[in-house]
């Protein structure tokens, strides 16, 4: 028999993906029987709010999951690595924000509007990976185009908010700006140079190719949920002084002709998209409109004139919402639907 509300597990709810996870679930009215918000002891006996009320933040354990059915994990890749197994073997569906599990062949690596079909798979170990927040973003856009005309390259260049990091970085970026204005020392802890006024052209750790671990997510969660190895993805991934939403320059190179124009069409009626591309009124997605909206922006799209095939676009979304929360509730909501 269907449950009529569901016992949900927050790992990381004093974060800032964990706080947005309660705010997502509360406006789309999630179903929830019990709400348990899990963190690590420093924010043990702290309190969250949901639905208007007080919730006591519990210290996580491997007994945090008797009864949960589902757990939103978002506390890191070693925390998802450490409790994961045992929350899934405790009857749990995870759905994990970290890295931890994504490129594993037998873990669905899902956004909602690409490939749905995939969740299926989470019976084969409980866990559902939640892709990284820059390439969330990027398949939205690119589906709707790969359906119309197959891709064959990608060049993403991306312009990354500093939320991305957590709550210690978006606190950093302000302090900086401060101590800047104010002509005093600054304080560079979070990243290994100043952030403020600055692009640093790294995220996450550097691998041995020389690429960043972040940019190798791109091109190996890009090819994974759009079922397709052969589409060749590069990228760069550069952090820039913004608060929320993370802004995309996307260069592709499609199998077949399309026209910029019919790629505005299809992207006006693709879901979890919104066109917003009027030159003339210097219409085009901006970080700032983007933060705290459910759509990704997609503007600037025209023609690369350098190729036969070619379209660049200009792609902006809330990397707290659909790069993180807002995906991971869509997937838990087809979960309860079709599912348990
Ligand atoms: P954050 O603001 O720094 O919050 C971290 C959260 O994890 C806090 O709730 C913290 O609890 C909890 N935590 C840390 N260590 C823990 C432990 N040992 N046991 C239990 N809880 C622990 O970071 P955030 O931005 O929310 O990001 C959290 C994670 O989500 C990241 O590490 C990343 O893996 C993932 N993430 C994914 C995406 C994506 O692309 N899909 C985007 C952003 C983040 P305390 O209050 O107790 O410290
Ligand atoms: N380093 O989920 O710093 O793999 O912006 C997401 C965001 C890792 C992830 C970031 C990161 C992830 C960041």
């Amino acid at each position: 028999m269907k449950k009529e509300a569901y016992n949900v597990a927050v790992v990381g709810a004093t974060g800032a993906v964990g706080e947005e996870m309660l705010k997502v679930l509360a406006e789309r009215d999630f179903p929830i029987a019990t709400l348990k918000p899990l963190a690590s002891s420093r924010s043990a006996g702290s309190k969250v709010e949901f639905c208007g009320d007080e919730y006591l933040v519990e210290e996580l354990t491997d007994d945090s999951f008797e009864n949960i059915d589902i757990a939103l994990f978002s506390a890191g890749g070693s925390v998802s690595s450490r409790f994961a197994p045992s929350a899934a073997s405790s009857g749990a569906v995870v759905i994990d924000n970290t890295n931890a599990f994504r490129m594993d062949a037998d873990i669905p690596l899902v956004v909602p509007e690409v490939n749905p079909h995939a969740i299926a798979d989470y019976r084969n170990r409980g866990i559902i990976a939640n892709p990284n927040c820059s390439t969330i973003q990027m398949v939205v856009a690119l589906k709707p185009i790969y359906d119309a005309a197959g891709i064959k390259r990608v060049v993403v260049s991306t312009y990354q908010a500093v939320s991305g990091s957590g709550k210690k970085a978006i606190q950093e970026l302000e302090q900086q700006v401060l101590a800047i204005l104010q002509q005093q020392e600054l304080p560079v802890d979070v990243y290994p140079h100043q952030i403020a006024f600055n692009c640093l052209p790294h995220i996450d750790v550097f691998l041995d190719n020389d690429y960043t671990r972040e940019e190798m997510k791109m091109i190996n969660e890009t090819k994974k949920i759009m079922e397709n190895d052969q589409i060749m993805v590069t990228a760069t991934t550069v952090r820039v002084p913004v608060f929320f939403s993370h802004s995309e320059s996307i260069n592709v190179e499609t199998e077949r002709f399309i026209s910029a124009d019919e790629v505005k069409e299809i992207l006006e009626r693709a879901p979890g998209v919104m066109v917003v591309d009027n030159p003339a009124e210097n219409d085009y997605p901006l970080a700032v409109d983007a933060a705290g909206q459910d759509d990704t922006l997609v503007g600037r799209i025209r023609q690369d004139e350098s190729i036969a095939n070619g379209i660049n676009m200009w792609v902006v979304a809330d990397n707290i919402r659909k790069g993180a929360a807002l995906n991971a509730v869509q997937i838990a909501e087809i979960l309860i639907r079709e599912y348990l």
